[in-house]
């Protein structure tokens, strides 16, 4: 795997560190697939229940690697369609991920890197973390599923501004608007990631899983549908092993271990 992407399993948690810390871990067309092929990675690991995805050095990503974007301006390629064969395939790599994900926001996040945090299930950030939503300032709409997560955690009012003025925020006032679930100071950050995913990744999996694709489903649904949705969902859990372990030990007043199916 190429080292723009790191790749490590720790107590059954695989952290994928973007790693390109000179350029804040923009994200050239080789780092993208390599962040992909992480996300497939840890996808296919049984071993592997929870995912935290970080940052090298002092950002968390930075978003598109300019550079290279204006190398592919000035040669006529424009997007080069990376748009649909990164950026897309990255953020349903991370939303159809059957297991927790927790972006640990070590450092600056803009444009799609801001929305890859934004499309992991949870959000541990930084003291020193900002998050700019950096793509109309380079004359962009956004991408990345920022139009769709984003307003999912903050309104619709609030995503507008943040996209539209593309201001930075920081971490205090991520946690103010929703954005973030937690803000530990920066050298604590590693740690706390580490412990949340670790309790994730000796949880109900499956039932995690179920959480995610309930609030995805209702978020677009009536209430008719999304019972229907919780129904399906809910069946699907009672017959997994957590389910029934759990429910006997409960009954037995021990406490549940779970196997993560
Ligand atoms: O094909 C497509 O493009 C479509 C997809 C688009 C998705 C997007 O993500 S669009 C948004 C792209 N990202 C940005 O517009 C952010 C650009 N960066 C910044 O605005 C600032 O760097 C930050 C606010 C993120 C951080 O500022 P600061 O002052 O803390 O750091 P810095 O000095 O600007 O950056 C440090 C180094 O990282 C510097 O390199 P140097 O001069 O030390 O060699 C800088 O050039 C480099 N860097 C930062 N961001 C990028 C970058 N290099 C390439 N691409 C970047 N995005």
């Amino acid at each position: 795997m190429s080292e723009t992407v790191r790749y490590e399993l720790r107590d059954g948690i695989a952290t994928i560190t973007l790693n390109r810390p000179d350029a804040l871990n923009s994200l050239t067309v080789e780092a993208k697939v390599a962040l992909i092929n992480a996300l497939d990675k840890a996808k296919s690991d049984s071993t592997a229940r929870a995912v935290v995805l970080t940052g090298a050095g002092r950002g968390f990503c930075a978003g598109q690697d300019l550079r290279e974007h204006a190398a592919g301006l000035e040669s006529g390629h424009g997007l080069s369609g990376t748009v649909e064969a990164h950026y897309n395939p990255i953020v349903l790599g991370i939303t159809r991920m059957p297991k927790p994900t927790i972006a640990a926001v070590n450092g600056v996040a803009a444009g799609a890197g801001a929305a890859f945090a934004f499309a992991c299930d949870l959000r541990v950030a930084s003291e020193r973390a900002t998050f700019a939503m950096a793509f109309t300032q380079v004359g962009l709409g956004p991408d990345s599923g920022a139009s769709w997560t984003l307003q999912r955690l903050v309104g619709r009012g609030r995503a507008t501004e943040l996209l539209m003025l593309a201001e930075p925020i920081d971490a205090a006032k991520a946690l103010e608007l929703g954005l973030v679930n937690r803000v530990v100071p920066g050298d604590e950050l590693a740690e706390t990631a580490h412990a949340l995913a670790e309790r994730l990744a000796k949880g109900p999996t499956a039932a995690y899983h179920a959480v995610r694709q309930a609030l995805d489903f209702a978020a677009t649904s009536d209430l008719p549908g999304a019972l229907q949705q919780e129904a399906a969902l809910q069946n699907r859990l009672a017959t997994t092993n957590d389910h029934r372990a759990a429910t006997f030990a409960f009954v037995r007043k021990e406490r549940p271990v779970f196997q993560g199916h």
